[in-house]
């Protein structure tokens, strides 16, 4: 099903990183663009010429001051939007433990947060589904269709042993 429905549509590389804590997770309150207004973790679009992990560790520094020194590939979700021609295909890593100290960007303000009080009402509708696999280190892969930026028309999730 996820490829009838993507082929046609040009995809979009973009990284998603989660740092986590004992009994927290470090979000940002994206302040423009895409997303804005919502709590989410940091990335955003692979360069030419940069792979995504390298993208991943640049986007983190660039919007919330930390580095890491591993990250775990934890999901990858295709984002279609009716009536958009491109295909976001996201890719979600973790990371345990990280270097600096969460600063804000133009871009976020970042903030901790303990694992049962998630502000999911303020963040993109998808996340209450896979944010638990996340914290269980549980890997996944989804789909999921949006009309407009909150309504869920139909989506796939699943849990995988290994991510491509
Ligand atoms: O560069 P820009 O900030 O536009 O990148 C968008 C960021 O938003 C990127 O990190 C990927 C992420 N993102 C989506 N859709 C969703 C979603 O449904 N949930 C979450 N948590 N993040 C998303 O593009």
């Amino acid at each position: 099903m996820v490829d009838m429905c993507c082929r046609m549509l040009s995809p979009k590389l973009l990284t998603l990183v989660l740092v986590v804590q004992p009994g927290k997770v470090l979000l940002g309150m994206k302040k423009r663009g895409f997303g804005e207004g919502k709590w989410n973790g940091f990335g955003g679009k692979v360069q030419p010429g940069e792979s995504i992990e390298d993208g991943a560790r640049r986007e983190l520094q660039e919007e919330s001051g930390l580095t890491v020194d591993a990250l775990e590939k934890i999901g990858n979700i295709k984002f279609e939007f009716v009536g958009e021609t491109q295909l976001l295909d996201v890719h979600i890593f973790r990371a345990d433990a990280y270097n600096g100290e969460p600063t804000e960007s133009e871009e976020m303000r970042p903030q901790w947060f303990e694992t049962d009080k998630i502000p999911f009402n303020q963040m993109w509708a998808d996340d209450s589904l896979w944010f638990p696999l996340m914290l269980q280190k549980k890997k996944f892969v989804g789909y999921f269709k949006f009309q407009g930026h909150e309504v869920i028309l139909s989506h796939t999730l699943e849990e995988v042993k290994e991510l491509k």
